[in-house]
């Protein structure tokens, strides 16, 4: 069941309406006068996979039969968000659907809506995973993706009183019409217990590890359509289930209480998702998914590969396992026990085998954010793994020594393991020393790496490190997100530009056409109406569709500087309140989560709420000045608010943000960005051209730079007028009647250091606002310069980035 022809035939179009009532009725048990929409959407859903079924046979044998390379890509988060709307897209099947629901008399976008999200990640990192596996079907990679079915997702957010609350993401993964359950492809892995320092018959020191106690890995595929293909991947999640003979010993002592108990406690591994930026230390459920998620995926990679071959030595051949952040790096060690212990591989060959099999991808400098794990912790989960870490340290720091022996300061920065204050297994130098290739994820963030991160693994191993620029899917972030300007460049440079991005450059010859340029504007004005309508039904906020919509949608965090944009409302707010300024009308949106134990990420939520309380309500502003928070950012609210956007902040202190990802999806979508030059700030606006980008800030060497001269927040607060008037009304009772509520904001900037430069950036940062809002009165050249915005984006697309991974990384070269 394929779309052929814009008008779809009839005969299919009643196939599929008598496919969806079958399911309706034998797998749901319902009629269509009793179905609800949830319902039709499953009955839909079932229909859709039936398709993908077939297609992911075709693509399986075809696959094995060209002895592909297998790429695994392993992450402990994929965003999916909804999959109805893109699978009809990819699969081709929109049209038909269409028609066929209507025969029905049912309303296509209430049955599209009604699919819960799937929010299996936190956000970029886990959203990029989600992109990733689209675009290795639509090239026919042989990727499949692998992850955790948590029966949790990330938090919904509410917002009572200004405040952020958060609620249980219960997506009810059991009925999931997406997951094919596989009990019989049913996986053991042993955790805990000791190990038996034993010889084997040759005299051979051989450990045992003994004791174990067995969680069960069991397999569900959600089947992942390439674009228009016919091929057909998948993306394998694992759920943990306990096994009868969980610890076996109480049972035979007859405790049946305490080993049912415990059967319930070792369920739990796959019950939720961690929240970001929640401190690890001691969270042993955490590495306990992270190991869970790796033996399950290794048991895998090893099954497909046996089907290939029994020649241990051609495993780099036929297999590449991606590393998303250092979440998933046990692989290494994994990898390293199975070829040692359970093949008898010499070790040395082990380990050449293990580093041209893994590569790691790295998307933060946070130091915060790097994974330490206590070796107390190994020990008593994975004993035999922290004697492989200790072994490979120990060679590791043999080479360490033989490259420079005089440096013996280097044996203990770069050991995998940190003494003090606790001994810590740290997973980033584990996973640069167990790859073949380290990469960031945009020039900038390559580039520290090398030289602040780990400089000294740089010098030691220079040719181990390489860049892949983020990108994004233009299946989901154009064509779905934004069905009309996919009409519209369908019409100005035909459907390729779907799958060859890089089309988009023709665009720029229509940049002067009067005609293209009230088109584009149209499409926007559209979509701003849409989202005004969510805004008015979330937060009964009305919105002038004509004023400039600026958007800030991400996590909230310091780094990310939601706060500096506040501070700019805040100044802008009282500007107009003096009558200095009359402003073209403007909206600041704002959407996004704080991490439920990062207190301050949720009190700038709360000051943006207040803000928005007495701004909206002002009636002296008269509606100039409008602030908005979106609750429960998802990524199908993301969907509604990118199209909708005519300026992008990207704002975050240069040299903290990776590279971000929001920042090419709206500009993908027309929007022109505000931004510092940060991640892939500093390439997108190479790309759309300097005049289409707003730029303001400290570079991230200057940010350096007075990071290690010392520079006082307090002189730069007290000498500028403005920035005081503004900082200060955090505290004055302005917008809250208690004076307090706020006050850590105002310390943390004025006498906490401003560790992010929120101060330092807030001139630079007006003048470039004022200059975007003077610009949006010209609306023939504002939208004409999100023409050429659009234009630039070509190499922002996630096809883009997944052929460099293949080229660089994992020398599969079918895509040449
Ligand atoms: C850390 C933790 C620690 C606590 C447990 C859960 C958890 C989950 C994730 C993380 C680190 C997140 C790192 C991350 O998301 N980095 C983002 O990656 C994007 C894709 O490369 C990139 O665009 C963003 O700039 C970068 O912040």
């Amino acid at each position: 069941m394929k779309d052929t022809q814009s008008t779809p035939d009839k005969d299919q179009v009643n196939k599929l309406r008598d496919s969806i009532l079958y399911e309706l009725k034998y797998s749901l048990g319902v009629t269509l006068l009793t179905a609800s929409s949830s319902d039709v959407f499953s009955a839909l859903a079932l229909v859709v996979r039936r398709n993908q079924v077939d297609d992911y046979f075709s693509t399986q044998e075809r696959h094995y039969q060209a002895r592909k390379k297998r790429i695994y890509y392993i992450s402990m988060e994929f965003l999916i968000g909804q999959s109805l709307r893109n699978n009809l897209i990819n699969q081709g099947m929109m049209e038909i659907t269409k028609a066929a629901l209507e025969s029905l008399g049912v309303d296509f976008e209430i049955i599209v809506r009604s699919e819960e999200d799937a929010a299996l990640g936190n956000g970029g990192l886990g959203r990029l995973a989600a992109c990733f596996i689209d675009s290795m079907a639509t090239l026919d990679l042989a990727g499949s993706g692998h992850g955790i079915k948590y029966e949790y997702g990330l938090f919904h957010q509410q917002i009572q009183d200004g405040k952020q609350i958060e609620k249980p993401d219960d997506w009810h993964s059991a009925h999931s019409p997406w997951l094919i359950e596989h009990q019989s492809q049913a996986m053991i892995i042993p955790l805990y217990g000791r190990i038996e320092e034993i010889k084997d018959l040759q005299g051979n020191y051989n450990p045992m590890w003994m004791d174990w106690k067995i969680i069960i890995g069991v397999p569900h595929d959600y089947l992942v359509s390439g674009y228009n293909n016919n091929t057909v991947n998948s993306l394998r999640l694992y759920s943990a289930c306990a096994s009868d003979s969980f610890d076996i010993h109480i049972f035979n002592h007859g405790d049946y209480l305490k080993a049912v108990n415990q059967k319930i406690a070792s369920e739990n591994i796959s019950k939720v998702l961690y929240p970001s930026d929640e401190i690890l230390a001691g969270k042993e459920l955490r590495l306990t998914q992270e190991y869970f998620l790796v033996a399950c995926t290794l048991r895998d990679v090893m099954h497909d590969f046996f089907l290939h071959s029994t020649d241990l030595n051609q495993l780099p051949e036929f297999v590449a396992i991606q590393l998303n952040d250092t979440h998933p790096a046990l692989a290494i060690v994994e990898l390293m026990r199975i070829l040692v212990d359970e093949h008898a591989v010499d070790w040395d060959i082990a380990w050449d085998l293990t580093q041209r099999t893994c590569a790691y991808t790295n998307h933060t400098l946070m130091p915060e954010a790097l994974e330490k794990w206590s070796v107390n912790l190994f020990e008593l989960l994975l004993p035999r793994h922290l004697q492989i870490i200790y072994e490979i340290n120990r060679r590791f720091l043999l080479e360490v020594h033989r490259w420079q022996p005089e440096r013996t300061d280097l044996l203990a920065s770069m050991s995998l393991i940190e003494e003090m204050p606790e001994k810590k297994v740290r997973m980033a130098y584990l996973a640069i020393i167990g790859s073949h290739k380290v990469n960031g994820v945009a020039k900038l963030h390559s580039d520290l790496i090398k030289s602040n991160l780990v400089p000294d693994f740089y010098h030691l191993m220079p040719e181990k490190f390489t860049n892949q620029t983020n990108g994004v899917t233009p299946r989901r972030w154009i064509q779905q997100a934004n069905p009309r300007l996919s009409l519209f460049l369908d019409a100005h440079l035909g459907n390729e530009w779907v799958t060859n991005l890089t089309l988009l450059t023709k665009l720029r010859s229509l940049a002067s056409d009067r005609d293209v340029i009230a088109e584009l504007a149209e499409i926007k004005k559209f979509n701003k109406l849409k989202l005004s309508q969510i805004i008015t039904r979330q937060q009964g906020i009305t919105i002038n569709p004509d004023a400039m919509f600026d958007c800030q949608i991400k996590r909230i965090h310091e780094y990310k500087r939601q706060l500096l944009n506040v501070l700019y409302v805040i100044n802008l707010y009282h500007r107009i309140l003096d009558g200095v300024v009359s402003i073209a009308p403007k909206v600041h949106i704002f959407s996004g989560k704080a991490a439920p134990g990062y207190a301050m990420a949720k009190l700038i939520i709360q000051l943006i709420n207040q803000v928005a309380l007495k701004v909206n309500n002002d009636p002296n502003v008269n509606g100039q000045l409008k602030v908005v928070f979106l609750e429960d950012y998802k990524v199908s609210l993301a969907e509604s608010i990118i199209p909708a956007a005519d300026l992008s902040e990207q704002i975050s202190t240069a040299g903290t943000e990776a590279s971000g990802t929001s920042n090419m999806k709206l500009a993908m979508n027309g929007a022109l960005t505000i931004g510092t030059l940060d991640g892939a700030n500093i390439e997108i606006r190479d790309a759309v051209g300097h005049e289409n980008f707003y730029v303001f800030g400290l570079s991230a060497e200057q940010i350096a730079e007075q990071r290690s001269k010392g520079r006082s927040p307090y002189d730069e607060y007290a000498s500028n007028t403005e920035l005081k008037m503004t900082v200060d009304s955090l505290i004055s009772g302005f917008f809250h009647a208690d004076k307090n509520l706020f006050y850590p904001l105002f310390n943390m900037l004025v006498n906490h250091g401003d560790h992010y430069f929120h101060l330092a950036d807030f001139s630079s940062y007006c003048q470039a606002q004022h200059q975007a809002l003077t610009d949006y009165n010209n609306t023939y050249n504002w939208h004409s310069r999100a023409l050429n915005t659009i234009s630039g984006m070509g190499e922002f697309s996630s096809d883009r980035t997944i052929r460099g991974y293949s080229r660089d990384i994992w020398g599969e070269d079918s895509l040449k």
